[in-house]
């Protein structure tokens, strides 16, 4: 494809509806996408930017079971939130739509039937895995087991998510249903395969010979080491009962398989988008580009692609670039241990903030390798680099003209060397950027982004135009109009990735909307013309609103953990004698206080029926002392008293143990009179 192509189809992988989204998904795909489609439409490209949810398969199915609720009740729910996410983002598709929509299953079933008619499919009764608890064949994520390639003890019955590989449920080792955990039987089945064996010599030229060295290497390794290994016939229909029904004769009760169906949606949404849809998708001058994270390769660069070249009349990616995985403080990311950052929490925490943790994904975007996303280094780069290097430049640009011109820009005189070279780096920087950006290098372009604000900031801190201003006026007026120049380039290179914040700025400095091609110019904002007044663009991120967010994790992990905890064993049997032996009552606690100096004890005064009576328990971290008085519980009366911290403790009071730890007392569920046995 040439660097000119006449316009642009870029797709961002469709989010099954069956949970919120978080920062992985939006480090991974959506901003990425998001950066590239913004930098082309500020080129004056001719683009569409399409997503919408992937709602069917199995991951949907099982997301309603687990939560009680139809599997359209839960797209409906999941849709609209991961919809409101993206949007509150800036993620700026020009259509985000679903795959339940009528006009994407006629889109799939009319694809499904063309290929079909054309004789591309291979019709084939096996032998499948039946689970008969549950009266249902077990296909993708119903099913787990070892994965053959690499050992993975929980790869699914359609693809292993650790090494990527994509498998047939049949290849799985110690195969288990995953919807009542019985080992499962073989049954009978008819299903429409595609031979993916047929497309290996062309799959071979197109992406081993034709994409060697402009795709991404983990994408280009990927894919080559399966068709090293050789492809099969893979099933592209399923027996389940959620998804597009499989429109031939003689295939009722069955759907198609998800991943037939999902990359079909790309197309049907162009299609509701626009009735110019067929430019985007069959004009060989359209450049195809799919974003998406490295466990959905083998679909987007193996399978669809057949389909498309089955098909006939689609074009096919000119580029896939998969990210790798962002890990979560150095712990991968996991929508059932709800370890994540999820989007529409992020934003009620940091309102206004959506700009910081797009620049802070993006500076540390999984393109090579997984990363790790920590609170610290969000506050880091908040507060070292957008505040302090890009608000900070900003702000003095700005804070200054006003002052000393009422805002109106003021005009160049002669220039110093100095002068010469931050113009000449200034107007070099779009094409260094947008060649990075061109080549899918995200995180190299935001760092040159930063470095122009560098420039600008060094600049006015080498020449001190607030010291000059009393020495030589003259001179200020052309540091001042140099530094408002790369003011008014930063507004427009720094769009993609900071949209608020680029709005803001433009706002500021009274600019008109720009193009790409205007970044870089000496004269981008004439002298004479005036700006705005000074308004922040970025807040120092404390210390308190950091730590928050590292303690909710904490929370989740102990939770978890509680979750997972084993209980312990029963002990050894006792006779009822040794049982009785223990005298219990029933007491109310009539004092209480802290024991000086120790952090677990409390001192209580129990009513026991009997007499009153001290007791030291270790109970202080659970409980506050004014709160606990007149709360009845069981005390063991017959316990030698023992010398606590020089106080004498006559008996124990019973305490129920939770699995994080926390305590509970053993209450009898309705007033009971101090001194009722407990037996
Ligand atoms: N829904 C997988 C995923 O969310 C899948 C992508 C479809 S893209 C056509 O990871
Ligand atoms: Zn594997």
């Amino acid at each position: 494809m040439t660097n000119n192509p006449k316009r642009y189809t870029v797709t961002a992988a469709l989010p099954y509806a069956n949970g919120p989204v978080h920062i992985g998904h939006l480090a991974g795909v959506y901003l990425p996408a998001d950066i590239y489609v913004r930098y082309l439409r500020l080129q004056n490209r001719d683009v569409k930017f399409i997503c919408g949810s992937d709602e069917h398969g199995v991951p949907i199915t099982i997301r309603a079971k687990k939560e009680g609720i139809t599997p359209q009740q839960a797209v409906d729910k999941y849709h609209e939130l991961i919809k409101q996410s993206f949007a509150d983002f800036n993620i700026s598709f020009d259509i985000y739509d679903r795959t339940s929509s009528k006009i994407h299953a006629e889109t799939a079933a009319g694809f499904f039937k063309k290929l079909y008619e054309d004789g591309k499919f291979i019709e084939q009764t096996t032998q499948q895995y039946y689970d008969e608890k549950a009266q249902q064949f077990l296909a993708d994520r119903y099913i787990v087991g070892t994965c053959p390639k690499c050992g993975n003890e929980n790869a699914y019955g359609d693809q292993c998510e650790a090494c990527g590989t994509s498998l047939n449920a049949t290849d799985l080792i110690n195969p288990k249903s995953t919807l009542s955990g019985a080992v499962p039987v073989m049954r009978e089945t008819k299903h429409w395969y595609l031979p993916l064996n047929e497309y290996e010599p062309w799959l071979r030229e197109w992406i081993v010979e034709g994409h060697k060295g402009d795709w991404k290497p983990n994408v280009y390794g990927q894919c080559k080491s399966w068709i090293d290994q050789g492809l099969q016939p893979r099933a592209v229909t399923r027996d389940l009962d959620w998804g597009v029904p499989v429109p031939v004769e003689g295939a009722e009760g069955k759907v198609l398989y998800v991943w037939f169906d999902a990359p079909i949606g790309y197309i049907s949404a162009t299609k509701a988008l626009t009735d110019d849809w067929e430019k985007y998708w069959k004009d060989k001058d359209s450049k195809l580009v799919h974003f998406i994270g490295k466990d959905n390769i083998v679909f987007h660069c193996i399978i669809f692609p057949s389909m498309l070249k089955a098909h006939g009349d689609y074009i096919l990616p000119d580029n896939v670039p998969a990210n790798e995985f962002l890990n979560l403080e150095g712990d991968k990311i996991s929508t059932s241990r709800n370890w994540a950052v999820w989007l529409h929490e992020y934003l009620q925490d940091f309102k206004g903030k959506g700009d910081v943790l797009r620049y802070v994904l993006a500076a540390n975007a999984p393109e090579t390798k997984d990363n790790d996303f920590t609170w610290k280094d969000y506050q880091a780069r908040n507060n070292n680099e957008l505040l302090a290097i890009l608000g900070n430049f900003i702000n003095r640009a700005v804070v200054l003209t006003q002052k000393y011109y009422e805002g109106a820009v003021p005009s160049r005189g002669e220039l110093t060397d100095y002068d010469k070279t931050v113009l000449e780096d200034l107007q070099g920087m779009p094409m260094v950027i947008s060649t990075y950006i061109e080549r899918y290098r995200f995180r190299d372009a935001l760092a040159e982004l930063m470095n122009l604000a560098r420039l600008g900031n060094k600049y006015l801190a080498d020449t001190e135009p607030w010291k000059l201003i009393k020495t030589d006026a003259e001179r200020v007026k052309t540091i001042m109009n140099i530094a408002l120049q790369i003011s008014g380039s930063l507004a427009i290179l720094m769009e993609p990735f900071l949209p608020d914040s680029a709005a803001k700025l433009r706002n500021m400095l009274s600019m008109e909307s720009a193009t790409w091609a205007e970044a870089g110019a000496a004269d981008l904002l004439p002298a004479g013309h005036v700006i705005g007044k000074p308004e922040l663009l970025f807040e120092k991120v404390e210390d308190a609103a950091v730590e928050a967010q590292v303690q909710k994790l904490l929370d989740t992990k102990k939770a978890n953990e509680a979750a997972n905890a084993v209980v312990e064993p029963a002990k050894e049997n006792i006779t009822f004698e040794d049982f009785t032996k223990m005298d219990i009552r029933i007491g109310t606690i009539i004092e209480a206080e802290k024991v000086a100096k120790t952090k677990k004890l409390l001192k209580l005064k129990i009513d026991t029926g009997i007499d009153q009576r001290t007791v030291v328990s270790g109970i202080a971290e659970f409980f506050n002392p004014e709160e606990i008085i007149g709360q009845q519980v069981s005390i063991l009366v017959n316990l030698a008293p023992r010398d606590i911290k020089g106080i004498t403790s006559q008996g124990m009071i019973l305490m129920a143990e939770n699995a994080d730890g926390s305590l509970a007392f053993v209450q009898p569920n309705k007033a009971i009179k101090n001194g009722g046995t407990v037996s």
